[in-house]
């Protein structure tokens, strides 16, 4: 097997002996924009404010009978973490995470569930409360969906929150093949205190070794790649907002770890999850969530101008395409052993011996090689240089005004951080 380790730090022989193919990286440092909307939705008729799905949609739907129809389509697909990766994947209606279920509580829906895969699934309506019947775990509630076959499920929505849905049918296959996505649930009655932006995004965690082309089931702690929507940053959309308006950002977690988020600049509150909104009393003021296994969480916070950070906080999860049990060679000089590598394999790197910002730097002069298929590690480019981040990272951009792409910040004079003109010798140490 081939792997990013080996190709690191794996011996000449064994690289050799791969048949690698010794690629420049192509992916970049494309100028981070967003495609999330720059106006906010309107209300539905329904009263509500629609979710904005980064990198997704939001599913539609028929009415019928005063039913809400969907038709949810589980099939392969081929998917890109950003430019320089694609993979097969399975996911719903052509995309992981499947488009975003959105109805209000009260509402009656009926989704059509489509098998195309050429094994069995089901479909798990997760934190919502339904007849034992449509709660979608095979053998148990229901017989799976044969391939080929499309099931129905009915039920009405008698409670609001950030919910999700996801295969009860081989399911630790299924889900690290990127079957999930996101079933908002809006309040019946309008929310005091109303959000002017609704985010919805869905953590996850990817095993494609280096070079590979499928994700692999089997691997229970070693991912190589963290994703909000199944997209891998700078090829997350920004999230935008203007000054003053309060942001609400929903994240469901199906990966196989916990992701304490992080959203810089501000105090946000944590104001719900499944079990909807909070009365305001619990509310809590944070900078970092964890939002657990299995967990939704929804943060708060009013939106001050700037380019914020909004990223999970475990450093490992804010790399693209990582080997993890990479001997340290920080303080290691190694040139002796890359140049006798580089005389069999042109072009080979070693790990960075005065840290791993080493390889971005690489990378943009266009010299490091690697495994085909594959993105690097460090990427991201944003207006003082190289930002050497990926994964579980976006920026969350804030603008008195919002017209046309925001671009980077324009900070007023005087408060951005700088050389020293002078360094005290007093100061104590
Ligand atoms: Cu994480």
């Amino acid at each position: 097997m081939v792997n990013r380790r080996h190709f690191i730090l794996g011996s000449a022989a064994g690289l050799v002996a791969g048949a690698l193919p010794a690629q420049a990286f192509a992916a970049g440092n494309r100028h981070e924009t967003t495609h999330t909307p720059l106006t906010a939705p309107g209300q539905t008729d329904q009263g509500y404010r629609p979710v904005i799905t980064p990198n997704g949609r939001t599913l539609g739907y028929r009415l019928r009978d005063g039913v809400k129809e969907f038709h949810l389509i589980a099939e392969e697909i081929e998917h890109a973490f950003g430019d320089g990766t694609t993979i097969k994947a399975w996911g719903y209606n052509g995309s992981t995470p499947g488009p975003t279920l959105e109805a209000v509580e009260g509402d009656r829906v009926r989704i059509y569930v489509t098998n195309r895969l050429k094994e069995p699934t089901s479909v798990h309506w997760h934190g919502l409360i339904l007849p034992n019947g449509m709660d979608g775990v095979a053998g148990l509630t229901q017989p799976s969906i044969p391939p080929g076959k499309t099931f129905v499920y009915e039920f009405p929505l008698v409670q609001h929150g950030t919910h999700m849905y996801h295969p009860h049918a081989d399911e630790m296959v299924q889900m690290a093949m990127g079957m999930m996505g996101m079933f908002i649930i809006h309040p019946r009655e309008p929310e005091a205190n109303p959000v002017d932006r609704d985010y919805a995004i869905m953590l996850h965690n990817w095993a494609i070794h280096p070079g590979t082309y499928r994700p692999d089931p089997s691997i229970m702690q070693d991912f190589d790649l963290w994703t909000m929507n199944s997209k891998v940053f700078p090829f997350i959309d920004s999230l935008v907002a203007q000054t003053g308006e309060r942001v609400r950002i929903r994240m469901g977690n199906l990966s196989m770890w916990n992701h304490p988020m992080h959203v810089h600049g501000v105090k946000f509150w944590v104001t719900g999850g499944d079990g909807g909104r909070w009365p305001q009393a619990q509310w809590r003021t944070e900078a970092t969530e964890i939002v657990g296994v299995g967990q939704a969480r929804d943060i708060e916070f009013i939106a001050k101008p700037g380019d914020w950070a909004f990223h999970c906080h475990m450093a490992h999860h804010t790399m693209n395409a990582m080997g993890h049990d990479i001997p340290n060679t920080l303080g290691v000089n190694q040139n002796e052993v890359e140049q006798r590598i580089q005389a069999l394999v042109p072009g080979y790197m070693a790990m960075g011996e005065h840290g791993m910002g080493e390889h971005q730097t690489h990378v943009d002069a266009g010299h490091m090689p690697g495994p085909e298929n594959t993105l690097a590690m460090m990427m991201g480019k944003g207006q003082f240089g190289n930002m050497e981040m990926g994964g579980m990272f976006t920026v969350i951009k804030v603008r008195d005004q919002l017209d046309g792409d925001p671009g980077w910040y324009q900070h007023p004079a005087g408060t951005v951080a700088h050389e020293a003109d002078r360094v005290p010798n007093d100061l104590p140490k």
